[in-house]
C-alpha cells in the first residue's frame, strides 16, 4: 500500500515534470527560430501614426501606468531583440499629455535571482508619502516558475524614475504549495482598509480562474489570505487582474482604495484561454475580503468587454491630477509571425480610455482620453446627408488613414428593424455579425462608416449598427468587420462585434472610430459598447485611403453630422535628453 502510494505520488511528480516542462503559454510562446533575429529594417507600410509605438520590435502587455511629478509614465512588456515575444524586460516611456511620448532605457530587465528568466507583467501603487512602487512577476527558471518582486525607485526626486532599484529581500510573494507556480502572475495596484494593504494575483485552479488576495501591514511582508478575492469555475488561467472602485455619482475616477457606500466595484480579468477579458461590477466586502458580482451580469466567458475586438492584458490607473480613471490596453497584430518578423515590429497600446460607471449601473462606459483632440487637424463636415438604401458617399478632404471621426446617425422609425432571430440569442455577436455583414441588405441598417476603404471598395473595414426587434425591445448590433480589410494573404480577419444596450428613444446612434493604419478603435452610443479591429490593406494605403458612410438597410438613414479630422503625429517614443 505504502509503495504504490510512493508510485502514484511518483508518477505524479513526473508528471507534473513532463507538465511544467510543456507549460508554456500560448501567450508565451518562443519562436527560437526567429529569437536570435535582431531587426534591421522597419517597415512603415502599417505603422500607426499616433497609437503608442516603439520605433521597432515586440511589445505586449502595459504595466504599471502612474502619474508621478507631472509625467504620466507607461511602462509595457517589451523584447527588445526582436519582433517576436521573448527577452521580455519592461521599457519604460513618458508623457506630459498621454499622447507625445518620449523614452527612457528599460526600467526593469533580467538581473537578479529573482527575476533571472523574465520580468513580466505589474502594477504600481502610489503609497501615502507619494512614492511608487512597482509590483511585477519574476521568472526563476526555464519552466515559468512565476514569483511576485518589488522594485522602487533609485532616486524619487528625478520626475522621470530613471532607474529602478530591486532589493535583496525580494520576492514579496512565492507560490505556496497549494499554488500552481506556473499560473501565478501579474500582482495589482495594492488598496488600503484600515491599515492592511491587499494586492491580487492571477492563477487557476485546474480550469478554475482564480484572483489570489495577499495582505500585509508593512508593505513587505505578505500573506495569503484563506480565500480568494474571487474565483470562476471553467474560465481557466485569470491574467493581469484588475480591481478598483468606480463612484456611483458621476464620472470622476477614485483612486484604488477608496470605498463606502457611494462605491461600486470593478473586477477585470484577462482569460488565457480565449484571449478575451471580462469584467463585472459588485460589491466589495471589505470585512470578509470577497468580492460578490452583481447577479444580473455574466460571470465567465461571455461577460462585459471593454472592448469586443482586440484588447488584451489592460490595465487601469487613477490620474490624481485630473481625477480620471485610465484604461489602457494591448492590441497584438493580427498577421503572422513570419509578417511581423518582416514588419520589424508588433504590438500597440491602444488610446488610453477614461472609464467610468454608466449611469444605470449595468455596464461602463468609455471615452478616448480629450488630450487626444490636440492631434485634430483638417477637420471636414457633414450635416443631413440623406444616406438612401445602398448609398455611400465619400468623407473627402482628410486624411482617411490618419484620422478621427464622430457621426451621429438618425432615422425616421424603428419599424423596419429586422427581427431578432431567438436562435441568436445564444450566439456570440460575432456570430451574428458574420450572418449579417455589411453586404447583407437589411431592414433599420447596416449604416456606418466604411474606414480604410480603396476607392473602387475591394478593400474595407466598415463599422456599422443593425437594429434588430426582438421579443420585449430592439436589439442593437455594433459590428466591425476586417473580413473585407485586405487582399492580403495570412490575416487574421474576424467580424468583431457587440450588443449596445443603448435607449433608442431619441432614435439617433453615435459613432466615433479612430483610425490609424492598421487599427479601426470604435466608440459605440457614447462609449457604450467599443471594438478594435487590426486590419491590413494593401491597396487603401497612405493616401489611397478613403472613408465613406453608408447605409445598406430599406430605412433612409440620416448623417445629422459629422465631423472628420486628419490626425497629426504627436512625438512617439523619441529618447528623452539627458
Ligand atoms: C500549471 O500551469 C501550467 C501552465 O498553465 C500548466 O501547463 C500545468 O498543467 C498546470 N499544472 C497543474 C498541476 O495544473
Ligand atoms: C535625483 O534627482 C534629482 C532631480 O532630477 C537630481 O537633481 C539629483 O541630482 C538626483 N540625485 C542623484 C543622487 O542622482
Ligand atoms: C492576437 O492575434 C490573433 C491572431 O493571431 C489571435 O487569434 C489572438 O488570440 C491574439 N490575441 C492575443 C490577446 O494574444
Amino acid at each position: 500500500m505504502a509503495l504504490l502510494k510512493f508510485l502514484s505520488v511518483l508518477a505524479l511528480f513526473a508528471l507534473l515534470f513532463v507538465l511544467s516542462n510543456n507549460g508554456v503559454e500560448a501567450s508565451h510562446k518562443i519562436y527560437p527560430r526567429y529569437q536570435s533575429l535582431s531587426v534591421d529594417k522597419v517597415k512603415q507600410i502599417h505603422r500607426t501614426g499616433y497609437h503608442f509605438q516603439p520605433p521597432k520590435n515586440w511589445i505586449n502587455d502595459p504595466n504599471a501606468p502612474l502619474y508621478y511629478k507631472g509625467l504620466y509614465h507607461l511602462f509595457y512588456q517589451y523584447n527588445p531583440k526582436g519582433a517576436v515575444w521573448g527577452n521580455i524586460v519592461w521599457a519604460h516611456s513618458v508623457s506630459k499629455d498621454l499622447i507625445n511620448w518620449e523614452s527612457l532605457e528599460p526600467a526593469i530587465y533580467p538581473s537578479k535571482w529573482f527575476d533571472n528568466y523574465g520580468c513580466w507583467s505589474g502594477s504600481a501603487t502610489i503609497l501615502p508619502n507619494g512614492e511608487p512602487v512597482i509590483f511585477y512577476t519574476g521568472i526563476v527558471d526555464e519552466n515559468n516558475r512565476q514569483i511576485q518582486n518589488y522594485a522602487v525607485p533609485a532616486n524619487s526626486s528625478d520626475p522621470y524614475l530613471r532607474e529602478w532599484v530591486k532589493p535583496d529581500d525580494n520576492p514579496i510573494v512565492y507560490p505556496d504549495p497549494s499554488v500552481n507556480a506556473s499560473a501565478f502572475r501579474d500582482p495589482t495596484t495594492a488598496w488600503r482598509v484600515d491599515g492592511h494593504w491587499k494586492i491580487l494575483i492571477g492563477s487557476k485552479r485546474r480550469d478554475r480562474g482564480v484572483a489570489y488576495l495577499y495582505r500585509s501591514l508593512d508593505f513587505k511582508k505578505w500573506f495569503k489570505a484563506k480565500h480568494p478575492l474571487h474565483s470562476v469555475q471553467g474560465t481557466g488561467m485569470w491574467e493581469c487582474p484588475d480591481f478598483f472602485p468606480v463612484t456611483l455619482s458621476g464620472e470622476e475616477g477614485l483612486d484604488t482604495s477608496v470605498g463606502g457606500s457611494n462605491v461600486r466595484h470593478v473586477l477585470k480579468v484577462s482569460l488565457d484561454l480565449t484571449r478575451y477579458e471580462y469584467y463585472t461590477i459588485g460589491t466589495y466586502d471589505e470585512k470578509k475580503d470577497r468580492y460578490y458580482p452583481d447577479e444580473a451580469l455574466v460571470d465567465g466567458w461571455a461577460g462585459l468587454r471593454y472592448d469586443y475586438g482586440n484588447f488584451y492584458a489592460s490595465k487601469t490607473f487613477f490620474d490624481p491630477s485630473t481625477n480620471r480613471r485610465i484604461l489602457w490596453g494591448w492590441a497584438n497584430e493580427s498577421d503572422s509571425v513570419r509578417q511581423d518578423k518582416n514588419k520589424g515590429w508588433a504590438g500597440i497600446q491602444l488610446i488610453p480610455r477614461r472609464v467610468w460607471l454608466d449611469p444605470s449601473g449595468k455596464q461602463l462606459l468609455q471615452w478616448p482620453v480629450a488630450e487626444l483632440e490636440k492631434l485634430r487637424s483638417h477637420n471636414v463636415q457633414l450635416r443631413n446627408q440623406k444616406l438612401y438604401q445602398g448609398y455611400h458617399v465619400e468623407v473627402k478632404g482628410i486624411t482617411a488613414a490618419q484620422a478621427d471621426v464622430d457621426v451621429t446617425f438618425s432615422f425616421p422609425s424603428l419599424d423596419k428593424a429586422e427581427p431578432f432571430d431567438p436562435k441568436w440569442a445564444k450566439l456570440d455577436a460575432l456570430d451574428v455579425c458574420a450572418q449579417k455583414g455589411s453586404k447583407a441588405q437589411g431592414g433599420l441598417g447596416p449604416f456606418g462608416l466604411l474606414t480604410l476603404a480603396s476607392e473602387k471598395l475591394e478593400e474595407f473595414t466598415p463599422v456599422f449598427f443593425r437594429v434588430f426587434k426582438a421579443a420585449d425591445k430592439h436589439k442593437v448590433l455594433l459590428c466591425s468587420d476586417a473580413r473585407s480589410s485586405s487582399l492580403g494573404e495570412g490575416l487574421y480577419k474576424p467580424p468583431f462585434a457587440g450588443f449596445v444596450d443603448v435607449d433608442l428613444t431619441d432614435k439617433k446612434l453615435t459613432l466615433r472610430s479612430l483610425i490609424d493604419h492598421s487599427v479601426v478603435e470604435s466608440f459605440g452610443a457614447g462609449g457604450r459598447t467599443v471594438i478594435t479591429s487590426r486590419v491590413y490593406p494593401i491597396i487603401a494605403v497612405f493616401d489611397k485611403a478613403h472613408l465613406f458612410v453608408f447605409n445598406n438597410g430599406r430605412e433612409t438613414v440620416t448623417v445629422e453630422n459629422l465631423n472628420a479630422w486628419s490626425m497629426k503625429v504627436p512625438v512617439m517614443n523619441v529618447p528623452v535628453k539627458s
